[in-house]
């Protein structure tokens, strides 16, 4: 890999790569080689004959059709040289082979519309920084699940293919199934409460879900993947939230000690480790906070919308330094059958969203386990008990308190890189118009 080249004594080298770049001069050409660990700088000095006339040799002429992106590899001499801006290396060439042509006119250049980009995704995820991204996607699950396995949970893999709608009939997408017909999973809401009710005590999952959103903000997916996690025995959604921040917490520190200089080279953004306890404040409340800071969120029994959460963020940024929030105690009239609904205030469930730099990541609350409230919530919202199915089971035959999360990944990676859209952080964004590729 190029990047083990720096720590090797000059002599002789092969590496393999994309080219990059040609400078194709009269006396020597330049080369400058990439693979998915970084760029190095190959030099073929031209031969010249007795009366210092360029000959045509290999690999020169070979160097003077190269079309950027063609896959070579070369063998040469390593030499350390400190003028060389390229990390101080550069290898002299003996010799050239192409593996595989590029076309020369590549669909997409730096300036290309993001949709452009998506079009050729494989081209656009060579750039560097798109590379990177999905580097600290895998850093920070790994130690997501580092933390889970080490807390004792146990891992579900829940089915996408479901007999009823798992979190609105609205944004369901309906498949053919045979005889009958199937919805794609939303949420694995219902399957990681089963995991409640069969005595797993906590569990966490990563897997797609799916929602028919018709709209193109720069947040919403089709399909995007929801990191969930669930647990028994808890008091409150304040229980929620200690796993909750606990899981950042371990998820932005390893990126910050794997990635952070990284992250700031190419991104100019700072990885910040949040401090716990992260902010909580009550939805009534950050509504009244905005408002005095200017902006009156619309309908006042409504969520919070973007603009909203965007000043809540601000204002908590200001106030605590901090850049996450949760908002706290959704009003039951916007919130789903299964939350549970303060004791002393049915207008009020034990649920919070989590806000990072803005922008939702994630929902989570206690769920009511207690089986004659669930179903009267589930009616009141025009639930059908009947096409709740085999759900409501799970509270029929002894079940812990318990509460959980769902987290959508690519807003997490957006908003830590400062992205202006989950497609620039989603491997392959599905979209309304967009299945391919
Ligand atoms: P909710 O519907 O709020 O809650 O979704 C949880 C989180 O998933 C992400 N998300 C999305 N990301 C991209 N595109 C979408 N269309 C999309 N929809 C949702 C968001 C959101 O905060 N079952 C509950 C969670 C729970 O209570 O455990 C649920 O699905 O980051």
């Amino acid at each position: 890999m190029i990047k083990n080249l720096s720590a090797l004594d000059d002599g002789p080298v092969t590496v393999s790569g994309w080219v990059d770049t040609v400078r194709d001069q009269k006396k020597v050409q330049f080369v400058v080689l990439r693979d998915e660990s970084g760029a190095v700088q190959l030099v073929n000095p031209r031969t010249t004959d007795a009366d210092g006339v360029v000959v045509a040799d290999e690999p020169a002429s070979t160097i003077s059709t190269l079309s950027q992106g063609s896959f070579v590899t070369v063998t040469g001499e390593l030499k350390h040289d400190e003028r060389v801006k390229l990390g101080g290396i550069e290898v002299k060439l003996d010799s050239l082979t192409v593996q595989s042509h590029a076309i020369a006119e590549t669909p997409i250049a730096a300036d290309s519309s993001l949709d452009k980009r998506l079009d050729w995704r494989f081209l656009d995820l060579r750039n560097p920084k798109q590379n990177l991204i999905f580097r600290i996607q895998t850093t920070f699950l790994h130690a997501l699940r580092t933390y889970w396995v080490e807390n004792d949970f146990i891992e579900i893999h829940t089915p996408k293919l479901m007999a009823s709608a798992s979190e609105s009939r609205a944004e369901l997408f309906e498949v053919e199934y045979f005889e009958t017909k199937a919805y794609l999973a939303q949420s694995p809401q219902f399957f990681k409460q089963m995991a409640q009710a069969a005595g797993f005590g906590k569990v966490f999952e990563v897997g797609p879900a799916f929602r028919a959103d018709p709209s193109f903000t720069s947040r919403h997916s089709t399909e995007f993947t929801s990191v969930d996690s669930e647990i028994s025995w808890i008091e409150s959604h304040e229980d929620v939230m200690k796993l909750h921040e606990a899981l950042i917490v371990a998820g932005f520190t390893a990126v910050k000690e794997k990635h952070g200089d990284e992250v700031k080279a190419l991104f100019d953004a700072l990885v910040t480790v949040p401090a716990t306890p992260f902010p909580r404040i009550p939805l009534a409340e950050a509504k009244e906070i905005v408002k005095e800071r200017g902006y009156e969120v619309p309908r006042d029994d409504d969520d919070m919308d973007p603009e909203g959460e965007r000043q809540i963020s601000a204002y908590v940024a200001e106030k605590f330094g901090h850049e996450f929030v949760f908002l706290t105690d959704y009003a039951s009239s916007i919130r789903p059958f299964y939350h549970m609904r303060h004791d002393a205030d049915a207008g009020l469930t034990k649920s919070y969203d989590l806000i990072f730099n803005g922008t939702e990541i994630s929902t989570g609350a206690q769920r009511e386990h207690r089986i004659d409230i669930l179903v009267e919530q589930a009616k009141e919202k025009g639930v059908d008990p009947e096409e709740l199915g085999t759900y409501l089971d799970y509270f029929r035959y002894g079940v812990p308190s318990h509460g959980g999360f769902g987290m959508g990944l690519a807003r997490v990676l957006m908003l830590l890189l400062h992205q202006a859209s989950i497609r620039e952080v989603t491997y392959l964004f599905r979209g309304p118009t967009r299945l391919e590729p």
